[in-house]
């Protein structure tokens, strides 16, 4: 399959500056790239699409330049924000960076022929002088042309949330670091969210006037949700790529939550599952949709895409917790994400050497509303710590029972669960 067709069945092509540029990503080798500014150390699922768009390129021969927006960063792209940004210091923008090099490290392949290289503006932009900034590059735009664009007209009608100089400015360093690009990598097309189309548009002008260049650009969609909210976001805020902020079971039950309406283009859109899997998928989806195939594939492969085979194992695992799985793998971190919002009691540690029976414990702590109904319960097998079953009614309180050395995990019944903490 070509690049153009791979790119279009999966839905990455939002628009294209020439027509040409089917047969031109089809013919002839092309570097591109794509910018990623350092607003917080680590990139969350909205930039998946633009990530996974380069790693597509790249698997057909094209040569992807990822750049982190060191300098950028500095300033703030206006483009789709409808308020000010806060300035980042330069302290937080440099661990910003290494944060996000170190996951645009992990998609694309930086040996072989086509190797992709990462990229920094800031080593060019912050050596750049004013003056000559603005007698090179700021002739050639026009401030009837800026006052056009939507990010600054709406933000010019806004009395409350006006834009500054800064950020107004932004679209010039963009500009400039495609031209920057074509001139030391002969790149000739930059991609990147629908959000960009007017920063690459005019990088592209300015190429063409200083350097005679031709250029393309082609936007990706912006991720949509067909119930109209907000596609990346959870309860919690952002989704991130980073393991820390989003752990992998949240990230796995993110994703396993999409809906039956949304699964098939995500599937596209953040798998490299081929077109016969997905339809495949889609059909049987179809028949079955409340098994959630579909749904349970695409987490299980971005999951491990973003965060390995490893991780995988874990969430899945953690994924059964609540239907009776084994506990004793998972972590203190994954337990608590899981058990948190259950109800709990919690327990100085000495009762687990005072030859406390659990029974009694359970009573005090409200799982159970006396004894009698909790011994009732553990003789007719429905009593669970950790979820292995308890057989006897003078079981005591004791070490053994604990996962990672302070909680407990009741469960009475199939799905009624309690977190006990000894501290
Ligand atoms: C900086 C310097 C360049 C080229 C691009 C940039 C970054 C660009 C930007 N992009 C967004 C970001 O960084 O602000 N001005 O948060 C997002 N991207 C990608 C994609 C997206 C865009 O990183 O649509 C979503 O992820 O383009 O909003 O020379």
């Amino acid at each position: 399959m070509s690049l153009y067709e791979e790119l279009s069945w999966r839905g990455f092509i939002k628009q294209m500056t020439h027509d040409e540029l089917r047969t031109v990503l089809d013919t002839e080798p092309l570097t591109l790239y794509c910018g990623f500014d350092p607003t917080a150390e680590s990139l969350h699922i909205g930039s998946l699409l633009p990530i996974l768009g380069l790693a597509h390129f790249q698997r057909h021969g094209h040569k992807p330049l990822a750049l982190v927006g060191g300098g950028t960063g500095l300033i703030g792209d206006p483009s789709g924000k409808t308020q000010e940004r806060s300035m980042l210091t330069r302290e937080d923008v440099e661990r910003n960076v290494a944060g996000i090099r170190g996951q645009l490290e992990r998609f694309l392949d930086f040996s072989g022929d086509h190797a992709a290289v990462l990229l920094n503006n800031a080593d060019w932009l912050c050596e750049i002088r004013l003056l000559d900034f603005l007698r090179d590059i700021g002739k050639h735009f026009s401030i009837n042309m800026m006052l056009n664009r939507d990010s600054v007209r709406m933000r010019l009608e806004d009395r409350d949330h006006g834009i500054s100089y800064t950020e107004f400015s932004y679209i010039l360093l963009q500009s400039y670091d495609f031209l920057y690009l074509n001139e030391k990598y002969e790149c000739r097309l930059q991609v990147g969210g629908a959000d960009q189309w007017g920063n690459i548009v005019s990088g592209m002008d300015l190429a063409r006037r200083l350097r005679g260049a031709a250029t393309y650009g082609l936007t990706f969609p912006l991720v949509t949700k067909s119930d109209g909210s907000k596609f990346g976001k959870s309860e919690g805020g952002n989704i991130w790529l980073d393991a820390g902020r989003t752990s992998p079971y949240k990230f796995y039950q993110f994703w396993l939550n999409q809906s039956d309406a949304d699964v098939g283009r995500y599937l596209r859109y953040f798998t490299f599952l081929s077109r016969d899997e997905v339809e495949t998928l889609e059909a049987q989806h179809a028949e079955a949709p409340h098994k959630r195939d579909a749904q349970r594939t695409l987490a299980a492969e971005v999951t491990r895409l973003v965060h390995g085979d490893t991780a995988l194992a874990n969430a899945l695992a953690a994924s059964q917790a609540m239907f009776g799985g084994d506990l004793s793998v998972l972590d203190a971190r994954t337990l608590h994400e899981i058990f948190d919002e259950m109800p709990g009691a919690e327990f100085a540690a000495d009762v687990l050497h005072a030859d406390k029976l659990l029974l009694d414990a359970l009573v005090e702590a409200g799982v159970f509303a006396s004894k009698g109904e909790a011994r009732r319960l553990t003789r007719n097998g429905g009593l669970y710590v950790n979820n292995q079953r308890v057989d006897s009614e003078d079981q005591k309180l004791s070490d053994s029972m604990l996962l990672s050395g302070n909680m407990m995990v009741i469960r009475t019944g199939k799905k009624n669960y309690h977190l006990l903490r000894f501290i």
